[in-house]
């Protein structure tokens, strides 16, 4: 019932009622800051709201099924997962958040300067938190959207937009999932299966309400994969279509385990993969896949700007990414109580990420709920995992290619080695602890941040530089 409210959910943009992925698609290009905060206030509304009590009590039940298999709690199941201590996991996720954080606090800063700069003091003040609604997602989890208001003169001009290329060359949703299999199979796996074309959902259907939350599955355990996505074309949903089908070539991978091992190493890798390939999405690739003119590949005076884009969605979703469970935590422990939980996870928001919504929020809020996986109760600490460690992925298949330029500049599209040794990986499943799986494929057994930190090294040196004088923190 939670899942099937939150996929019938709807906004209202100037009073007119908006479906859930038109709402999350507008939000990426609007740039009107009442409409703004009316899709923001609306859909938090309507979709939240109502259903406050359905989840209290779904906490109730999960915890007392947790509770039957020996667990506190169903936070201290989830934390469970990833061959340690749950205390230990909570440990590990607050080191790696340390380790990155300076890096988000330099994009926090140069990011609210350029909003206050576009919409004056009255809709974004030059100190304290941002606000909300103006970062182009929903939730301020990724905020690549907005790369045309924190673009730098010059080295800001990338010359191109994903979305823009797709649309030119007439992409739509199937030749998009084909560029994805596309990449894949330039690594050497095989192709996807004739019934995954015929089974899975690429559009949304214009007869019925479906969750449009994209989503990967594995039926059979075998070969039925599929994907579940109201693909649009843009370059969100590019991004996500890749994220999806590492999911499934995960699953076709490991599918000759025993049932106990048909699972990523940890939930953390199996949300990292496709992440890990479309880090390969440089503009040499678009040309190569004949999206983008070779006249147009951006040269090397404009890698500040390539790293921007890209850290706009990657480095600002690390705080999100961690905070969405540490709210859960707080919930299924008990130390969050129903009145109080849309007020902690705004305070979770404004401490992590320094965001605070734009309109004031009514005590029967349940604003938790107006984001996914929330209503569907999927765990989030992987989606924070996974973007440290899709860093750690990309960089050991760089160095496996033999690449010597700027990392971000690295493609590993059409290296079959590397996915040869991507496959080794994969196929390992859940039969060994997931520090061995990563030493398969990087050499190290550690979570870390430093592959990410490397890879915007030079975008750090510059924030710091560009926020010299300015006083950041919220
Ligand atoms: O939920 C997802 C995927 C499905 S596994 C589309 N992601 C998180 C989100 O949308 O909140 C991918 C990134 C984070
Ligand atoms: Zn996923």
């Amino acid at each position: 019932k939670l899942n099937s409210a939150y996929g019938k959910g709807k906004g209202t943009l100037n009073g007119k009622e908006i479906n859930g992925s038109d709402i999350e698609a507008a939000m990426g290009t609007n740039r009107n800051p009442e409409e703004l905060a009316e899709m923001w206030e609306s859909w938090h509304s309507n979709v939240g709201a109502p259903m406050k009590d359905d989840y209290a009590r779904m906490v109730e039940i999960a915890n007392e099924g947790a509770k039957e298999l020996g667990f506190a709690d169903v936070g201290a199941m989830w934390r469970s997962g990833y061959d340690m201590s749950a205390d230990d996991f909570a440990k590990l996720t607050d080191k790696l958040w340390a380790q990155v954080k300076p890096l988000y606090d330099q994009l926090h800063c140069y990011t609210r300067d350029k909003l206050n700069e576009k919409y004056g003091d009255a809709v974004q003040p030059e100190a304290g938190p941002i606000r909300a609604d103006l970062l182009g997602n929903m939730w301020a989890q990724e905020w690549g959207n907005i790369y045309d208001i924190v673009a730098p003169a010059g080295a800001g001009d990338i010359g191109y937009d994903t979305t823009e290329l797709l649309k030119a060359k007439d992409y739509d949703a199937i030749k998009m999932v084909k560029a994805g299999e596309g990449f894949f199979s330039s690594l050497g796996f095989e192709p996807l299966p004739d019934t995954f074309w015929k089974r899975s959902l690429f559009t949304k259907p214009a007869d019925r309400e479906v969750v449009c939350h994209a989503s990967a599955w594995d039926i059979d355990n075998k070969d039925d994969i599929r994907i579940k996505m109201c693909i649009k074309v843009n370059g969100d949903d590019f991004t996500t279509i890749h994220h999806e089908l590492g999911h499934n070539y995960y699953q076709r991978a490991y599918n000759g385990l025993t049932y106990l091992q048909l699972d990523g190493a940890n939930d953390g890798f199996h949300e990292a993969i496709g992440d890990a390939v479309a880090l390969s999405m440089t503009p040499e690739y678009l040309v190569q896949i004949g999206l983008l003119d070779p006249a147009k590949v951006p040269s090397a005076d404009k890698d500040i700007g390539l790293l921007l884009r890209q850290a706009m969605d990657k480095v600002a979703f690390l705080p999100f990414g961690l905070l969405v469970d540490k709210w859960r935590w707080g919930v299924f422990n008990g130390e969050i109580k129903p009145a109080d939980y849309t007020t902690a996870w705004h305070d979770l928001k404004l401490e992590y990420q320094g965001i605070t919504p734009p309109v004031e929020r009514p005590a029967d809020a349940f604003d938790p709920g107006a984001k996914y996986h929330i209503p569907g109760n999927t765990p989030y600490s992987r989606y924070f995992l996974a973007r440290i460690l899709q860093f750690q992925f990309y960089k050991a298949a760089c160095d496996a290619a033999g690449w010597k330029g700027p990392l971000h500049r690295c493609s590993f599209y059409g290296n079959k080695q590397v996915g040869a040794k991507l496959n080794a990986m994969l196929e390992m499943g859940a039969s060994k602890p997931w520090p061995d799986a990563l030493e398969a494929f990087t050499g190290t057994r550690e979570m870390d941040g430093s592959a990410m930190i490397s890879y915007f090294a030079p975008l750090m040196d510059w924030l710091k530089e560009e926020n010299k004088g300015k006083s950041c923190g919220w």
